[in-house]
């Protein structure tokens, strides 16, 4: 009745664990996994489970991160929590690797660039691990289903976490669970492209790959001065000129747009699809994974572009268009209510499915899913069980609201 539909000629997974959504990583922290819950009840509201399977994600394994992770780094993350991290800064191979604290720092490293103050960029919160290798196994899920030939496309908007380094978080990022998507269908495609529509340089992905020629590596990223003081904008790398390490068989496979502030549609289109269509047409992938961070959409929190919901997901369409089996994660967004309808979008965009206006399924409102609400059951309530109501643009609103005051 809602006119959602199973696409016709390819299939779709969505993976998604609600335990991500009940993570805080303080109070001032811009990073909010509830914009998942969000995005979650847009995507239900809409009926889009309808028109793809849907998986609910368990935790990856320490071995599977070990992939690309090092070893001590993935045995800190297993254990590190508020509680236990004082403790582990105590062991001997950790105190060196803290840097001294210099005058006028705000907040206080510990080792891998984790920090328990408030306004550190990787903070060390309640939970944190549980979320870490959910967010990883959500990801490398979707990954199996598309190697496995039992998807075309397949979606993990918790995923996306570009920035992690091999031994080290950066940018609200831990896991790396993009590199170890790309490392796993290796095994299973000659080439793979990854293309990176976050507002911030994809920079843990590409230095992951900087020698390998059957990675190409291309993002679109605010780049350049930042303000007065000389502070170029997170994480300041990207450059044009950097195409992969030199001297390498992975020379020429980094591609970097970078692009100054308040970009619009237009301007955006016409460089994302000429770019990403001459990158396809020279690289000629085997598969494609988009990051789509929205942060790159106009009035984010922390970006500065200027493009519209429309125009981000067109980019998401013009990459489905190639027809190559393709992975979609999530990755920034920081005003909530717009980071939960672009990917609502895109999920319809991937399904084949047009949205109507007003949500035509009741939306929970949020003391009805607070918490657990859903408990051990399955990852989706099953709409049947829900009234038949509307939600209007209001709803998201009253839901931002309540959230916002968590
Ligand atoms: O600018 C910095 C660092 C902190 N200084 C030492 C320089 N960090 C940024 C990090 C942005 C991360 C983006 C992640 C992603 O690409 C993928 C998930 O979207 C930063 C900013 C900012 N305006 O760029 N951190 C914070 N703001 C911050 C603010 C409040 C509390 C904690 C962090
Ligand atoms: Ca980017
Ligand atoms: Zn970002």
């Amino acid at each position: 009745e809602n006119g959602i539909q199973r696409p016709k000629g390819h299939k779709v997974s969505f993976h998604y664990n609600s335990h991500v959504e009940d993570m805080h990583f303080g109070k001032t922290h811009p990073m909010k996994p509830w914009r998942l819950t969000l995005t979650k009840h847009l995507v239900l509201g809409h009926g889009l489970q309808y028109a793809m399977d849907t998986y609910e994600a368990v935790s990856a394994g320490t071995d599977e991160v070990r992939k690309f992770h090092a070893p001590d780094y993935v045995d800190f993350l297993r254990q590190v929590s508020p509680k236990t991290f004082p403790e582990l800064c105590k062991i001997p191979r950790f105190t060196r690797a803290i840097p001294p604290k210099h005058e006028g720092d705000s907040v206080e490293l510990g080792p891998y660039n984790l920090s328990t103050s408030p306004g550190a960029d990787c903070p060390v919160f309640d939970g944190m691990s549980e979320y870490l290798f959910l967010y990883t196994g959500a990801t490398l899920a979707a990954t199996h289903q598309l190697t496995s030939g039992a998807c075309n496309i397949a979606i993990n908007w918790s995923g996306g976490l570009h920035h992690a380094h091999k031994a080290e978080a950066s940018g609200f990022c831990y896991i790396n669970d993009i590199v170890l998507a790309i490392l796993d269908m290796l095994r299973v495609y000659a080439r793979v492209l990854y293309i990176d529509i976050d507002v911030h340089h994809g920079d843990g992905v590409e230095e992951a790959f900087q020698r390998q020629p059957r990675v190409m590596t291309l993002s679109y990223h605010r780049y350049g001065p930042y303000d007065e003081t000389g502070h170029k904008f997170f994480p300041g790398t990207g450059d044009l000129e950097d195409i992969g390490l030199k001297g390498t068989p992975g020379e020429h496979f980094a591609l970097n747009v970078p692009i100054p502030s308040g970009i619009d549609d237009r301007q955006y289109k016409f460089l994302f699809e000429g770019v990403t269509g001459r990158a396809i047409e020279a690289f000629n992938p085997s598969a494609i994974v988009l990051q789509c961070g929205a942060d790159s959409l106009g009035g984010d929190r922390l970006g500065q572009f200027n493009i519209n919901i429309k125009q981000h997901g067109e980019c998401v369409a013009f990459v489905k268009n190639q027809h190559l089996p393709l992975l979609l994660l999530g990755g920034g967004g920081y005003t909530a209510r717009n980071v939960a309808r672009a990917w609502c979008h895109e999920t319809a965009i991937a399904t084949d499915n047009k949205l109507v206006d007003k949500v035509p399924y009741f939306v929970p409102r949020i003391e009805a899913f607070k918490g657990r609400a859903h408990g051990d059951e399955k990852m989706y309530p099953s709409f049947e069980r829900l009234h038949k109501n509307e939600c209007k643009d209001a709803d998201l609103e009253y839901m931002v609201k309540k959230l916002e005051h968590d």
